[in-house]
């Protein structure tokens, strides 16, 4: 038993009730004719007659404790994966229902395999914000996560040819079970327009006159704790014209202009932009921003006010954390509220703003920092623009100015505008000013935040940046992903790692118990043949259990440099064919990514594994040493099936791009080996796992910058090395593109004419040993079983409830609320 039975009314008998209930009274089907799909939208709403219940208990006990303070989560993306298992696991009823539906002639595999991926974020900001809040409410923390409802979430990515093609992801076509419209809690929100000046009684006081509306709809989909009654919420705002569509044109045959208002308004929150770390400057896009911003603002004062006549207290009973610059409008947004709507004067309504927000920094990349055009920002929010010159004003005089007095530099840098043309807004000044902590996602990050990001806000407010290590929940990526593992560490040590990830450190002792390694070893293989049967039957890729399971799978990304782990296949092959003997041990690379659809050269490194793998693939003179897979469609459910699988974790960026990563933890701790550079958590992990059970390889921080200060040329690498040489004019030539020769030659281009901006070529003989010496470990399978199983012991730190307490304890400051 994994789950301890949560106190619920809910039997077998009376959950095949309610079910087949459903099917016939809510989806007007019976128990002879649905289908799969039905089924499952039965189950689903069987389970919300006990999850929504819980949720409005969870409400009502948060008000009952005096408001207690909560956490809004404020963020473009939330990409929580499939929610049935996730629902069935917290509940604890996955046992039960798992019978009734037996009972009822159906396979709950089978029906939870119905629901489609809400696909509401591109990558690991997203993913880490549903982990957030799987987290914030198992601690029984109460929280709100906003986000928009999207109606296409990110692309679902087809390959053809080798090539990526993009589908519209229209995730809840015919409606979604777990979300309820609360559209009693709808609201409007303004945009454009002109501000004017007036006078009450001496003072001068301002408004906005806008110009138009948009309606905001709020969708709730619940978040269920594990093993607690208490269920948070995520609301995601849908946005609609507040004016039906103009009859009179319709009737007069104008139907596109009659619904021209409707088609614009829902226009909004029609599709997740899917530019992962690079800002775009797309007025729809700082429109999404600010609708997100003013209605979850306006949420917040709406619930506080319940219970309070004034908002100064406002940060006693709510905190804002902002994910990333994405929702920092949210500042100006609170601002402009306290000062023209409640008549809050500005040092007052200042203190109070500033004291709800708090901001997390996810990238020191410069193209992923966000920018605005002065003049975009003043036309589409004119009010905000006047009060975010204020508190650069107000900053700039009183605070720099006091610290480095007649310094021109100094206010350059920390100013919020960006002078240039066109001027420019910079969010991430906005959002340290406008915050009372700041903070980075893993250690090595944090500290280059201060050093290299903010050294001067870091100075100016000492205590302001901080670091909190990014998490992953083990309810979805250990005992929902790997339920066998998570079956057998349970048996061993209790079940208790679920809810504290630290006691994982109990499995320890068993790394050398030949039982408990042969287990682990058998689990390790089945779910290898599990992904190697979903390769054969999606790719017709023969591959081996035998082999190792090298896994990168994320974003692609020039920085993530999925191009080395290719030009090292690449020196394999070559190694093969000059030599049939050559030893090593047979090795599938498995990748998974998706990329931007307008970022050119990560389409063209999609398109070169591709190739690369076709050509190696059916090379019968390497006789199945190596096999090249990429998996198309990267998504929360197949890093589910790919993850449990996974030998080798590849973790391999410039040191020092990588915030965080959190992929690396989830792998971790389903005992794949981390081959990876000293960046991100990566730094941590091997610092808790000890560097004999992982591979670090690669150039440091230090060593990067002392590199490129130095006049990095990556011609000198090529030169030196005849293997590099080699592969990279593979990449020239007609190798692998035999029918349009020359097709894989940008990828060369950018790492020679192109400077290789990301140190590929610096690293590569580096890896390549990095990559040796792995083979050599991987054969000595007793030592690598241990290392394996070491990896699932020490990597308890990164569950994502320690994350939790820690913004609890250091930026949120949040009192549990026990549901009884
Ligand atoms: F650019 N991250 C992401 F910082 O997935 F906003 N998307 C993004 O747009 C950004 C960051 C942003 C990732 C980081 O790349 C990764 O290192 C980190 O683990 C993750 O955010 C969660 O902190």
């Amino acid at each position: 038993m994994l789950t301890k039975e949560k106190p619920t009314s809910l039997s077998v008998e009376k959950l095949k009730l309610s079910i087949v209930r459903h099917l016939r009274t809510t989806l007007a089907s019976n128990e002879h004719v649905a289908s799969q799909n039905t089924w499952w939208q039965a189950t689903c709403f069987a389970l919300n007659e006990e999850i929504f219940e819980n949720a409005w208990s969870t409400f009502k006990q948060t008000r009952l404790d005096h408001c207690a303070r909560t956490v809004n989560y404020l963020s473009l993306e939330f990409l929580i994966g499939r929610l049935t298992t996730n629902n069935l696991i917290n509940l604890g009823l996955e046992d039960k229902v798992r019978q009734a539906l037996n009972e009822l002639g159906q396979d709950i595999n089978a029906i939870s395999g119905e629901e489609r991926d809400p696909s509401l974020g591109n990558g690991g900001l997203g993913r880490l914000a549903a982990c957030f809040m799987d987290s914030l409410v198992t601690l029984e923390y109460p929280a709100v996560g906003y986000g928009l409802h999207y109606q296409y979430g990110l692309f679902r990515q087809g390959i053809k040819n080798g090539e990526q093609v993009e589908y519209p992801d229209n995730w809840r076509d015919y409606g979604y079970p777990f979300e309820v419209c609360r559209s009693s809690f709808a609201l409007d929100i303004p945009l454009y327009g002109h501000v004017e000046t007036y006078y009450q009684g001496d003072t001068m006081r301002k408004r906005w006159v806008p110009s138009q509306y948009l309606r905001g709809v709020p969708w709730d989909i619940p978040v269920v704790g594990f093993e607690v009654k208490n269920v948070n919420t995520l609301r995601l705002w849908e946005c609609r014209a507040v004016n039906e569509f103009d009859l009179n044109q319709f009737n007069q045959g104008c139907f596109a202009s009659a619904l021209h208002e409707k088609v614009k308004a829902e226009s909004v929150t029609q599709v997740l932009y899917p530019n992962d770390e690079s800002e775009m400057g797309k007025e729809l896009r700082l429109i999404q921003q600010y609708f997100l911003c003013a209605c979850s603002v306006r949420d917040i004062i709406n619930r506080h006010k319940e219970h309070f006549a004034s908002l100064d207290n406002l940060c006693d009973t709510n905190v804002m954390q902002l994910n990333d610059t994405h929702p920092a409008i949210a500042i100006p947004e609170l601002m402009r509220i306290l000062l023209d709507e409640e008549g809050i004067e500005w040092d007052k309504a200042w203190k109070i703003s500033q004291r709800c927000f708090a901001y997390t920094n996810h990238t020191l990349l410069p193209e992923a920092l966000e920018t605005w055009p002065v003049d975009l920002i003043a036309k589409v929010l004119p009010r905000h623009i006047e009060i975010i010159n204020e508190i650069n004003y107000l900053f700039l005089s009183q605070v720099v100015e006091k610290q480095w007095p007649g310094d021109q530099e100094k206010l350059i840098k920390l100013s919020i505008f960006e002078e240039g043309y066109p001027r420019q807004v910079r969010m991430a000044n906005l959002s340290v000013i406008g915050s009372y902590k700041v903070n980075g996602v893993a250690k090595l990050h944090t500290q280059l935040v201060k050093s290299d990001l903010f050294p001067e806000f870091d100075a100016l407010f000492p205590d302001r940046l901080v670091n909190v290590t990014n998490g992953v929940t083990p309810r979805r990526w250990l005992r929902q992903c790997n339920p066998a593992l998570a079956q057998l560490i349970s048996a061993n040590i209790g079940p208790q790692w679920q809810k504290d990830l630290s006691l994982l450190a109990g499995v320890e002792k068993y790394a050398t118990d030949k039982k408990f390694v042969q287990q682990y070893a058998d689990i390790k293989l089945a779910n290898k043949q599990k992904l190697a049967n979903y390769i054969k039957d999606n790719l017709a890729i023969d591959v081996s259990t035998e082999a190792i399971f090298d896994v990168q799978i994320k974003r692609l990304h020039e920085y993530k440099r999925q191009h080395l782990n290719l030009l090292h296949i690449l020196t394999l092959y070559r190694r093969l064919l000059a030599d049939p003997n050559y030893d090593m041990h047979s090795r599938v690379f498995i990748f998974a990514a998706k990329a931007a659809p307008g970022y050119r050269l990560a389409k063209d490194i999609i398109y070169a594994i591709n190739k690369v793998a076709a050509v190696i693939n059916s090379d019968e003179r390497i006789k199945g040493k190596i096999k090249v897979v990429f998996l198309p469609d990267y998504s929360v459910t197949l890093a589910e099936l790919i993850i449990p699988a996974a030998d080798v974790s590849e973790q391999i960026s410039t040191a020092g791009k990588e915030a965080s990563g959190t992929g690396n933890m989830k792998l971790g701790l389903n005992g794949a080996l981390t081959l990876g550079t000293l960046d991100g958590a990566n730094v941590e992990i091997a610092e808790e796992v000890g560097d004999e059970h992982a591979f670090i390889f690669g150039l440091t921080v230090d060593q990067v910058n002392a590199l490129k200060a130095s006049g990095y040329r990556p011609q000198d690498y090529i030169a030196q090395n005849d293997e590099l040489k080699a592969v990279v004019d593979w990449l020239c030539g007609d190798k692998f593109t035999p029918e349009e020769p020359g097709r894989l030659s940008s990828i060369a281009h950018s790492l020679v004419q192109g400077g290789d901006p990301y140190l590929v070529l610096a690293d590569f003989a580096a890896y390549v040993e990095a990559q040796a010496q792995l083979d050599k470990a991987y054969r000595n399978r007793t030592a690598w079983l241990h290392s394996t199983i070491l990896n699932t012991a020490r990597l308890g730190k990164f569950s994502s409830d320690r994350s939790i307490e820690d913004y609890v304890r250091d930026i949120w400051h949040l009192k549990k609320v026990s549901v009884k």
